[in-house]
This record gives C-alpha cells, sequence and structure tokens, in this order.
C-alpha cells in the first residue's frame, strides 16, 4: 500500500512541475482549456489518493479491531448455556438458537465480546460468516456424551472452520470444549481428542 501512494505522491509532483512548467510558456488564450484539464487530472488523482488512503486504514481498523470470542458447534452441544454463563453468570433455559447471542464478558479490567453462534446447520455459516473477521479466538463446543454417534458432523464442521482462510491467515487460536462432563456417559478430553484424529 505505502509504495503504490509513494508511486502516485511521485507522479503528481513531476505532473505538478510539468504543469507549472507548461503553464508559464503558455499564451494565455490556450492556457485556460489544458489549464483546466490539467487541473482537473491532478485533482482526480488526489481523489483517488485520498480513497486508497481511507480504505487502506478501514482495511486496518478491521484487522486490528479482532474482540470477539465465537462459541461455535453443533446444535444441543450447550453454546447458548455457556454463553449465558459467562455474559449473565447464570444457567438459563434454552432452545434451539436460530440467531446470534452477543454480549460482554468482563475479565481482568479488559473486556470480551462473545458471540453464540447457533448450530443449526441451515443458519450457522451465514453467522460464522459475518463474525469471522472479529474473531480473536473461537470455542468449538463438543457434546461429550455424544461424540461418537456425531463424530462425522463434529469433525466435518471443525474441518471447515480450521480450512476457513479467514481463520487460516490470522492464526485463530481455537479451543475444542469438550462439554457436558457432569454426565456418566460423557467421554472424557482424550477421547474426544483421539476420536476426532481419527476421523480428520
Ligand atoms: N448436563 C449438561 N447439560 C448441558 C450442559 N450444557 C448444556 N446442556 C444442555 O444441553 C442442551 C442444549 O444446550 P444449548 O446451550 O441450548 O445448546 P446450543 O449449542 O446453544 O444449541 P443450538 O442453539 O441449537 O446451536 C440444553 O438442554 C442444556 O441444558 C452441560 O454442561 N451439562
Ligand atoms: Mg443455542
Amino acid at each position: 500500500m505505502v509504495p503504490i501512494i509513494e508511486v502516485h505522491i511521485k507522479k503528481i509532483g513531476a505532473y505538478a512541475a510539468n504543469f507549472v512548467l507548461r503553464t508559464t510558456n503558455m499564451d494565455k488564450e490556450t492556457l485556460t482549456e489544458d489549464t483546466y484539464g490539467d487541473f482537473i487530472k491532478v485533482y482526480i488523482a488526489v481523489v483517488v489518493i485520498f480513497i486508497t488512503l481511507v480504505l487502506f486504514l478501514i482495511y486496518r481498523s478491521r484487522r486490528t479491531s479482532r474482540r470477539c470470542i465465537l462459541l461455535t458447534g453443533l446444535c444441543n452441544s450447550g453454546k447458548t448455556v455457556l454463553y449465558a454463563r459467562l455474559v449473565h453468570g447464570r444457567s438459563i433455559e434454552t432452545f434451539t438458537s436460530m440467531k446470534e447471542n452477543a454480549g460482554e464478558y468482563v475479565i481482568n479490567g479488559s473486556s470480551l465480546k462473545i458471540i453464540d453462534i447457533p448450530g443449526h446447520e441451515r443458519v450457522r455459516d451465514k453467522f460464522f460468516d459475518k463474525y469471522k473477521v472479529e474473531a480473536k479466538a473461537i470455542v468449538y463446543v463438543v457434546d461429550s456424551t455424544l461424540i461418537q454417534e456425531e463424530i462425522c458432523d463434529i469433525a466435518e464442521y471443525l474441518y471447515n472452520i480450521l480450512s476457513c482462510p479467514d481463520i487460516r491467515n490470522n492464526n485463530i487460536n481455537i479451543l475444542i470444549l469438550c462439554n457436558k462432563q457432569d454426565i456418566p456417559s460423557s467421554k472424557n478430553c482424550d477421547d474426544v481428542k483421539s476420536l476426532l484424529e481419527k476421523e480428520m
């Protein structure tokens, strides 16, 4: 971006020098039309540089403003319960989410935005795409009681997230949360890990 701007500025500098030389050598009659044309060109160049600069600053600020933790995972894995515990400090009764929940989680004086992305296949990609550019980290919530039955879908969705260029190119950390450990039939973290490794 910077070299492009430099080249533009150099071009404008050269153009302006040329413009001054030409105008001083010209008759008054020929001056007006050409001068006006030159002025328009310089004006357009300045506007283009300005727009490029503004777009660059917007792009950079979007890249640096990653402060969201995305809660992702299949339906019923426990994302909304986790969200309510983090943001509201309590458990709630939940229903299948069809839209995201967003709230602030304050820790050690600084705050993070928590986004609970619905797990339903029809809507999850839409919400993930909306928030992936703001993702600082991702929590991939797994229902440890259903890991064997759902391993195919769990691995596929995780693979899609891992291979998303926005996530891969920005080294976004992903935590795999083995949820529902209070249920006796749940698989422990080592089992979940090896099942996922085998499937992927
Ligand atoms: N025993 C147990 N149940 C849990 C736990 N976390 C969530 N649940 C239950 O799992 C069910 C689904 O939880 P949700 O938080 O709604 O799941 P979700 O991931 O938000 O699901 P979607 O909105 O469909 O994507 C609810 O009945 C919760 O009470 C847990 O740690 N232990
Ligand atoms: Mg939910």
